[in-house]
């Protein structure tokens, strides 16, 4: 499945849909690490530098012209190319882990699966713009009634207004789920699924658990 990348073990994805709970569990991956005196380095896509953050803006905004399938899913990659590059290889070459709240497996998701574009079309980006797979990825898997009530509780608090993905329908993120959990069945060495369903404290003890027995067999 790894056809022309490198695996890079230090390297940590959360993965699932919106309101899965992956910033919450972010930081609680991150504080472990810490705690170990691990060197750790945490980001997130789109964006994670300033010129990707600037892609971010531009995928998220709530524009008067549709955006093209296909324009997405470049800008998508645009941005990883340049977060990898100055981000995440010079991290990983000095010996840091890196935690990035999503990565490629998000194209796959949602450009792919939820949008219809050619998985071989993403597979070769990924070969030519990113080159490289992370060694663990935890996927938060929620389903999409419950991801909802989640952001609107904290849309209702006017903590985020709904960006030009959210605003998509029910349908597209259930192809966007549908699209995670068959990569993580077809990637089961690399994925950890877990039931996001949960209170945040057991969801982090699940992710905590995770991290423990990949460290103990790359040890
Ligand atoms: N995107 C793409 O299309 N293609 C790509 O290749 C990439 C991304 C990389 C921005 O991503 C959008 O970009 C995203 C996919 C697209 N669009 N969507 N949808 P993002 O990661 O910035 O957006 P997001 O997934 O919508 O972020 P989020 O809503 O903040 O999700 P989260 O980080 O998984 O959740 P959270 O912030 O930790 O928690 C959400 C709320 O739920 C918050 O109020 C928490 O207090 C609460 N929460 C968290 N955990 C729990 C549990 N366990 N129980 C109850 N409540 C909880």
């Amino acid at each position: 499945m790894n056809h022309g990348l490198q695996t890079r073990p230090r390297l940590l994805t959360l993965e699932g849909g919106e309101g899965a709970g992956k910033s919450t569990v972010l930081a609680a991956l991150r504080d472990a690490l810490l705690a170990d005196g691990q060197d750790v380095v945490c980001t997130r896509e789109p964006g994670g530098t300033p010129l990707a953050e600037r892609i971010r803006e531009l995928l998220l905004a709530q524009v008067n012209e549709p955006m093209d399938d296909c324009a997405e899913l470049l800008l998508v990659f645009a941005a990883r190319a340049q977060h990898v590059a100055q981000v995440i290889l010079p991290a990983l070459d000095r010996g840091a882990w890196v935690i990035s709240d999503r990565f490629t497996d998000s194209s796959y998701a949602y450009q792919g699966a939820a949008r219809g574009l050619d998985p071989d079309f993403i597979a070769e980006l990924e070969r030519h713009a990113v080159g490289i797979v992370p060694g663990l990825t935890l996927l938060l898997d929620l389903d999409v009634a419950r991801a909802r009530e989640r952001t609107r509780g904290r849309d209702l608090l006017g903590e985020a207004v709904p960006d030009r993905i959210e605003s998509e329908r029910d349908g597209f993120f259930e192809r966007v789920r549908a699209g995670f959990r068959e990569r993580a069945a077809r990637d089961s060495g690399r994925f950890r699924v877990l039931d996001a369903s949960q209170g945040p404290e057991q969801v982090a003890t699940a992710a905590l658990a995770a991290l423990a027995d990949y460290r103990r067999r790359l040890a």
